[in-house]
């Protein structure tokens, strides 16, 4: 093409580029276009962000909101926090993505960071929480019938009722919840669900020669932060040392800090087999996500037999390293149990003023409120929407149950400024 032709169709593309680019310059020009051009797999609250800093957040027209969902647990460092950016930038001049049919400079010293941080013998890097908990079940099945003799395709996963892991068909076979099953069978087969906090149908379970992993949440997150009673983790670990089942412990929503220790399972000292992290491993800047475990299980997987296109990319390896070091060096775990705690009982003061809350549940800063009204009911959603117009955003799980969970970089004197707007509009609800 000649060189003058070249230039004009250079320009025309890009003229056309930028009047294809709209600018929103409105909240309801922003939803407008979601609900024409995106799929309505969400229903999110009327408000249009436009920038986030720390605890923070501000909408198009320039509203401050305090932010009480923290993207689900995965911006414990807050939001954009300089160390994790400036190291994505720096990273990002330099290389991004090598795929994993070539090593990189970056890749081996984020696999024993993590290793070294949690004490696990090898690291498996993935981008969703749901590759995270795919990568522990093939795991799990594959050391059923290498190590533990399972015979082939009957490895069973126990799961328990109202998880969460993500969205897979595979990892919604394991739900209980129409919601996240029904019109997507079939399912695969292989999971066997018991209730949750129940050590008697544990043991029950557990004794099944085919199973080859016990499939659980610290502390169930999308069920409404359910925490178990104290010893159901150790009991668990137990057990699964007793019958040879991995324990497979997705810490994707309660890890890194959130529930005022690194890890949920900290709190009763537990060492699960998999160890499944997602979300704040990156302060809520790239999808990251891992699996840690010992060498006996992650050595099942050989070379061609599991992978992604962007998992351990050098990129986010870079981010996960400094994403882990700032939850250290601020302290955010610390902060977390000792925030958690002033939140509650002030919560707590708050309940005793009102009927619209039933309780109040949580560790660390992985807190929820159960309001006083049917899961049907539009209560909650209707007190969100009030929390928002005052400044502070958060969103109902499962009809009535409201989860409140900031950034771990809020101060003593946010959570009291936070803990004012809630009780407020409680109070005039
Ligand atoms: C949505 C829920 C929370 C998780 C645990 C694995 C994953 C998640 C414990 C999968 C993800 C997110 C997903 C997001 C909303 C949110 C959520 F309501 F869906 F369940 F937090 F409670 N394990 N949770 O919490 O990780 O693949 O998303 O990276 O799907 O609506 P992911």
């Amino acid at each position: 093409m000649s060189t003058i032709i070249r230039h004009e169709f250079t320009i025309f593309v890009s003229l056309n580029i930028l009047f294809m680019i709209d600018t929103i310059t409105s909240a309801k020009s922003a939803i407008a276009l979601e609900e024409k051009y995106g799929a309505h797999n969400y229903h999110p609250l009327p408000v249009v962000l436009h920038k986030g800093e720390g605890v923070f957040l501000w909408d198009v027209d320039g509203k401050r909101y305090f932010d009480f969902l923290s993207a689900y647990s995965a911006v414990n460092q807050g939001h954009c926090h300089p160390r994790i950016i400036n190291a994505m930038i720096n990273q990002a001049k330099e290389l991004t993505l090598t795929s994993r049919a070539f090593y990189n400079d970056k890749l081996g010293l984020a696999e024993k960071y993590v290793c070294q941080l949690f004490g696990y013998d090898k690291a498996l890097f993935m981008n969703s929480g749901a590759e995270a908990n795919e990568t522990a079940i093939k795991l799990a099945r594959k050391w059923g019938y290498t190590k533990k003799g399972i015979e082939e395709n009957k490895a069973v996963i126990v799961a328990v009722k109202q998880n969460f892991h993500g969205r897979t068909t595979s990892i919604i076979s394991a739900s209980t919840d129409p919601t996240a099953t029904s019109g997507f069978g079939p399912f695969m087969p292989g999971f066997e669900i018991i209730d949750y906090d129940n050590t008697s149908a544990l043991e029950k379970a557990l004794a099944n020669k085919n199973v080859c992993g016990l499939w659980i949440e610290p502390i169930q997150g999308e069920a409404g932060v359910y925490v178990p009673h104290e010893g159901y983790l150790k009991a668990a670990e137990k057990l699964c040392r007793q019958h040879n089942v991995l324990l497979m412990m997705d810490e994707i929503q309660t890890g890194i800090a959130r529930t005022g220790k690194m890890l949920a399972s900290d709190h009763e000292n537990v060492k699960p087999d998999l160890l499944i992290l997602g979300k704040a491993l990156s302060g809520g800047i790239l999808p990251i996500s891992l699996v840690l475990t010992n060498d006996e299980i992650m050595l099942v997987i050989k070379p061609g037999e599991h992978g992604s296109t962007f998992g351990g990319n050098p990129l986010a390896a870079v981010v996960c390293m400094e994403a882990l070091q700032v939850i250290q060096d601020e302290k955010l775990a610390e902060n977390a149990e000792r925030l958690g705690k002033i939140f509650r009982e002030r919560l707590n003061a708050l309940i005793k003023k009102t009927k619209l809350i039933a309780l109040v549940r949580g560790k660390g800063l992985l807190n929820a409120i159960v309001i006083n009204d049917s899961p049907e009911s539009e209560t909650a959603w209707n007190l969100c929407v009030k929390f928002a117009e005052h400044g502070l955003l958060a969103k109902p799980t499962h009809g009535n149950i409201i989860r409140l969970a900031p950034p771990l970089v809020i101060t003593e004197e946010q959570i009291h400024e936070s803990c004012d707007i809630i009780e407020k509009c409680v109070l005039s609800f």
